[in-house]
């Protein structure tokens, strides 16, 4: 069965918001939000496994989802619901074989190319981007654009979308808009950590008028 994916998909990242992985998820579903992706380039793998396992704990106890950046070792370990990958990880083929065919398999996409192959992986959802400019990640992709975006939604089909990269409330309407399932965002989030929640919960409503 297609992946049921929320609107607005929230991502942590301990550099912009100050705050441990745990109180960012507490954050994230105090807004409303109920699918979330764990993310930290920084931490070593002990730390990040420990933020991980506690996160897990708060999301269990609220029935939300949580998807793993980057490891497969950690999702496995904290039984996450599944993993996030990009194109130097380990592939989707074989994070299924490791994860099995029940868990959440995400894969980033950066070029029309790209989101064809992903297509015909054993992946849950697609993402693509950065839609906008980003100062989030380190050396990210050229910016592919609103247009592109509705390009892939048209090559992929029924497998869903997520858009990611520099999406604001001044501009989620638009990647909805565009053919996105789901918009998936860090910085505008966590830019002001006293209002995180409030930030999540006004992006919802503004999904909802899509
Ligand atoms: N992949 C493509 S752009 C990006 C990632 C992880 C960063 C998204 O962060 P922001 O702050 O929402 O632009
Ligand atoms: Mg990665």
């Amino acid at each position: 069965m297609a992946l049921d994916i929320p609107s607005i998909y929230p991502i942590t990242d301990t550099a912009i918001s100050g705050l441990s992985i745990p109180e960012q998820v507490r954050r994230f579903i105090a807004g409303g939000a109920t699918f979330i992706q764990i993310r930290d380039k920084q931490a070593s793998s002990r730390e990040f496994f420990e933020a991980a396992a506690a996160a897990m704990a708060i999301a269990r106890e609220h029935d939300v989802r949580v998807v793993i950046n980057d490891r497969v070792d950690i999702a496995m370990m904290v039984s996450a619901d599944g993993v996030h990958l990009g194109q130097e990880d380990l592939s989707p083929p074989h994070a299924r074989q490791l994860l099995g065919e029940r868990a959440i398999i995400g894969y980033s996409t950066h070029t029309l190319q790209q989101a064809k192959e992903a297509a015909a992986m054993p992946v849950d959802y697609i993402a693509f981007g950065p839609v906008f400019p980003t100062s989030t990640k380190d050396r990210p992709d050229p910016v592919v654009g609103l247009e592109m975006l509705r390009q892939v939604k048209e090559l992929i089909g029924d497998r869903p979308l997520v858009a990611i990269g520099g999406i604001t409330l001044k501009t989620v309407r638009s990647v909805l808009t565009a053919g996105a399932d789901s918009a998936a965002i860090i910085s505008d989030v966590l830019c002001d950590a006293d209002q995180i929640s409030e930030r999540i919960s006004g992006l919802i409503s503004l999904a909802h008028t899509v």
